[in-house]
C-alpha cells in the first residue's frame, strides 16, 4: 500500500491543533496528531518541509521502518518538534493500519488487559471551598482519581489554576504572558489543601497534584514528606527533568509516588530516571514522544522497572492523541492513569471520536483503526490563533530560575 500524499490541517476550534493527514493508493486514509502547544506551526512547516516529501511512494505498511528513517536519516534527532512530527506520522500509519485490518488499534498491540481506561480530571479552586465542590463534581460523574490544584493566596496569576471548569487552556494571547510564582508562599499552604480534600472524600478516591516544575530537589523533598498523611497517587513535575539525577535527592526523602514527563520527547529523557527507579509514573504522551511506536518502547522499559504509565492529556492533545494514547493504555501491563481534560463541543465537533466516557473509565471504541476522523470541511471555519503558554517569574520579576 503507498502513501500518495499527506497534508498538515491546522485548525483552532476552541484551541490551535496540527493534524497530519496520510492518503493511499488503496483509498484508506489516516490521521496523527502534531500539536505543541504555543509551537503549533513550528511543528507544521517541519512535517509539510521536511517528512512530507520522504513519505510520498513509500509503504504504508512499513511503520518501524519509516520511524526509524525519520529519527536517524534526519541527522538531527529528538526534540519536541521533530518527535512530535515524527509522531504525527507514526500514529497515522496504525490508523490506516487497523483500518485495513478492519481492527481497533489496541488490538493491534495486543488486546484489552483491563476493563477500561481509569482517568482522572482537574479540580480547580480560588480557595479550599471551592475546589471541594469541584471535587465533587468529579466523584458524582464517576471519576475514581483527581488533580486538586487551588490559587495560593499572594500568588495572583498562579499557572495550573484554571478559571475554567472540565476545559482548560493554559495557552492564551501570542507573545509575552506571565505567571507569577512564591515558593515561599506555596509550600505551607498545599498540605492544608489536602487535609481538607482527604478529610472530605476518604481514603479511597485517587488524589494528584500538580507541581508544574516550580520548585528545587530540597524543596520538592519538603513538600512530598508534608503530604505524605494524606496519601496521594502522585505528586506530578516536582521539579523540571532537565537534570534527571536531581530526582535522587526527592526519593531520598519521601514516600510520595512521583510523576514526571510531559515535556518529554524521548526515551533518553527519562531512562535514568525509570532505570534508578527514580519515578513511579511515566508522564509521556504519544503525540510529544515519538508517537505510539516509541511511546510503547518507552512503557516497555518503564515496566522493567515498577515505573507505571501516567500520560499526559490535556485539551492541547487533540482528540487524535487522545484516542491514540488510550489504545496504548488499554494494551499496556504497566498501564497507571490517564490524564483527561474534556474538548470543547467544538473540538468534539471537528473530531467526531467512537471514544467515550463511562463510570471513570475511558473506553476507545470498537471502530478500526483509531476510531477518530477529521471533518475538514468544519475544522477550515476555525482557523490557527497565535497563542503561547505563559512565563513564570518570581515576585520580583526574575524569570523563574529553574
Ligand atoms: O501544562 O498541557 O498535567 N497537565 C499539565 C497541562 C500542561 C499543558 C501544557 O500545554 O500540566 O496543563
Ligand atoms: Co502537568
Amino acid at each position: 500500500m503507498k502513501i500518495t500524499n499527506a497534508k498538515v490541517i491546522v485548525c483552532s476550534p476552541g484551541r490551535n491543533f496540527v493534524t497530519l493527514k496520510i492518503e493511499t493508493d488503496e483509498g484508506l486514509t489516516g490521521i496523527g496528531d502534531a500539536t505543541l502547544n504555543g509551537r503549533e506551526l513550528a511543528v507544521a512547516a517541519y512535517l509539510t518541509e521536511h517528512v512530507i516529501p520522504c513519505l510520498i511512494g513509500r509503504d504504508a505498511h512499513q511503520i518501524e521502518d519509516i520511524w526509524q528513517y525519520l529519527y536517524k536519516g534526519a541527522y538531527w534527532r529528538r526534540g519536541p518538534v521533530t518527535m512530535s512530527a515524527i509522531a504525527a506520522v507514526d500514529t497515522a500509519l496504525w490508523d490506516i493500519k487497523g483500518k485495513q485490518a478492519g481492527l481497533p488499534v489496541h488490538q493491534l498491540l495486543g488486546g484489552r488487559s483491563r476493563d477500561g481506561v481509569t482517568v482522572y480530571g482537574h479540580a480547580n479552586g480560588d480557595d479550599v471551598d471551592e475546589v471541594l465542590g469541584e471535587v465533587a463534581k468529579y466523584v458524582d460523574l464517576g471519576y475514581r482519581a483527581v488533580r486538586v490544584q487551588v490559587a495560593v493566596p499572594g500568588i495572583e496569576h498562579s499557572y495550573g489554576v484554571s478559571a475554567d471548569k472540565l476545559f482548560y487552556e493554559p495557552a492564551d494571547a501570542a507573545g509575552r504572558t506571565l505567571a507569577t510564582w512564591s515558593t515561599e508562599r506555596y509550600l505551607p499552604f498545599v498540605p492544608d489543601v489536602f487535609a481538607r480534600v482527604r478529610a472530605e472524600f476518604g481514603p479511597h478516591l485517587k488524589l494528584l497534584h500538580d507541581v508544574h516544575h516550580r520548585l528545587t530537589p530540597i524543596e520538592a523533598a519538603r513538600l512530598g514528606k508534608d503530604l505524605e498523611p494524606y496519601r496521594l497517587t502522585w505528586l506530578e513535575d516536582p521539579v523540571p527533568a532537565d537534570l534527571q539525577e536531581g530526582f535522587r535527592l526527592i526519593r531520598q526523602h519521601t514516600t510520595t509516588p512521583l510523576a514526571v514527563g510531559e515535556v518529554f520527547s524521548s526515551i533518553w529523557d527519562c531512562q535514568q530516571l525509570i532505570k534508578e527507579q527514580l519515578i513511579d509514573y511515566i508522564r509521556t504522551t504519544v503525540v510529544h514522544a515519538g508517537g505510539i511506536t516509541h511511546l510503547r518502547r518507552i512503557f516497555d522499559l518503564a515496566a522493567l522497572h515498577h515505573v507505571r504509565s501516567g500520560s499526559h492529556g490535556a485539551t492541547d492533545l487533540s482528540p487524535v492523541a487522545m484516542a491514540a494514547a488510550l489504545h496504548v493504555d488499554l494494551a499496556i501491563p504497566n498501564f497507571g492513569l490517564q490524564e483527561y481534560m474534556r474538548h470543547t463541543a467544538e473540538t468534539d465537533a471537528v473530531f467526531p471520536h467512537a471514544y467515550s466516557y463511562a463510570d471513570g473509565y475511558l473506553q476507545p471504541g470498537e471502530a478500526p483503526g483509531l476510531g477518530v476522523e477529521l471533518d475538514e470541511k468544519l475544522a477550515a471555519e476555525y482557523p490557527y490563533k497565535p497563542a503561547s503558554l505563559p512565563t513564570n517569574t518570581l515576585l520580583d520579576g526574575t524569570v523563574h530560575p529553574w
